[in-house]
């Protein structure tokens, strides 16, 4: 009898022992599954290994940065302004890149993104045709970084042999040609991690006579890999998803719009643009001063740019956005609100009298 109550109790013992051991092995397994990395094949066959731990933003200790797409669309960066002796304008830059910040993309979405200037896009760089254009980069990253200016310029001011280290700074310096709307992006391997996680922004070169009056924008049409597997999850004009569909772009009919628009996409072929309720002129890279069509539907490939101009002929809410479907479902969808002007008023005024 006390054998068999023995017996039982080494029994329980052992159960308990197997129980708790496989707890031990079972729950630190689920614990550290966060942090072991993992890699990814892309669709351009890059191997990517990541843990993928920044993206929690528990553990973070700074702060998430703050972006502001209603800013952003309508902020150009001249730079610091000086006249050379030969009478040329020089325009100064400070562009520093870092890949340790955070941003809230969506609520509760937190991503690891690589800035110009605590941004993503960075700024966006405007020169007129001729000026010299002087950049003083530095890089606060933990990887190494550059900057590529697309552009006529020297081979050593092309940012792609030369990357910039950790604490390194690099001059850039070149004339501003030819006119058009640009961009500029980090150039170091594996560049479209570099790109994906955010390091771009527009560059625009005005012609000496200046261009016409008109209402701008920039829309840099990118997207987010927040699960770092290769595609993106969230697609965008100027990062945020679906930013401009709640907080709808107020304009005027009649006004001239023109819009600044970059495709920097990584990891999908091509990008597509689409207005409602009226039709664009454009301008391929913005270097000519005649437009190419007049359409209401534009596809870029990565790295194409579009100067658009338009007007709203009727008052109402007007979307924009990429005519792909899943693009336009997980972010990429605008609005426009166009206002009636005061000249509306008159004008029908007019036609009630006529009537
Ligand atoms: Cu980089």
């Amino acid at each position: 009898m006390e054998r068999s109550i023995q017996s039982s109790k080494m029994l329980y013992i052992l159960i308990l022992i197997v129980g708790v051991s496989t707890l031990y092995f079972v729950i630190p397994s689920i614990t550290v599954a966060e942090q072991t990395p993992q890699t990814f094949l892309t669709h351009t066959g890059l191997v990517i290994t990541t843990t993928g731990d920044v993206i929690d933003p528990i553990g973070y200790d700074g702060k998430a940065l703050d972006f502001d797409p209603e800013k952003f669309m309508k902020s150009f960066d001249y730079g610091q302004v000086s006249v050379l002796e030969d009478g040329t304008t020089l325009r100064e830059f400070y562009i520093t890149a870092r890949d340790d910040q955070i941003m809230e993309v969506s609520p509760g979405v937190f991503y690891n993104v690589w800035t110009f200037n605590d941004s993503v896009p960075g700024p966006t760089i405007r020169a007129t045709e001729g000026d010299l254009i002087r950049i003083h980069f530095t890089n606060e990253g933990s990887k190494p970084h550059s900057l590529h200016f697309h552009g006529i310029h020297k081979a050593e001011m092309d940012g792609v042999f030369e990357s910039i280290g950790t604490g390194g700074k690099f001059t850039y310096e070149f004339y501003a040609e030819p006119v058009g709307l640009h961009l500029y992006h980090c150039h170091v391997h594996p560049v479209e991690e570099h790109i994906a996680h955010g390091l771009y922004g527009a560059y625009i070169v005005d012609p000496k006579e200046g261009r016409d009056s008109a209402e701008e924008f920039v829309f840099v049409l990118n997207g987010l890999d927040t699960d770092f597997d290769g595609e993106n999850n969230f697609y965008a004009a100027n990062t945020i998803p679906f930013y401009y569909q709640h907080h709808p772009i107020e304009i005027s009919t009649n006004q001239k719009i023109r819009a600044y628009v970059v495709n920097i996409l990584e990891f999908d072929a091509v990008n597509n643009f689409h207005l409602h309720g009226t039709l664009f002129h454009h301008y391929p890279a913005g270097t000519d001063s005649v437009p190419s069509g007049y359409n209401d539907m534009l596809t870029m490939s990565q790295g194409d740019r579009q100067i658009l101009e338009f007007s709203y002929k009727y008052p109402g809410l007007y979307m924009f956005h990429a005519h792909n479907t899943e693009f336009s479902e997980k972010g990429w969808v605008s609005t426009f609100l166009a206002k009636e002007t005061a000249d509306d008023f008159d004008n029908k005024v007019e036609y009630d009298d006529i009537i």
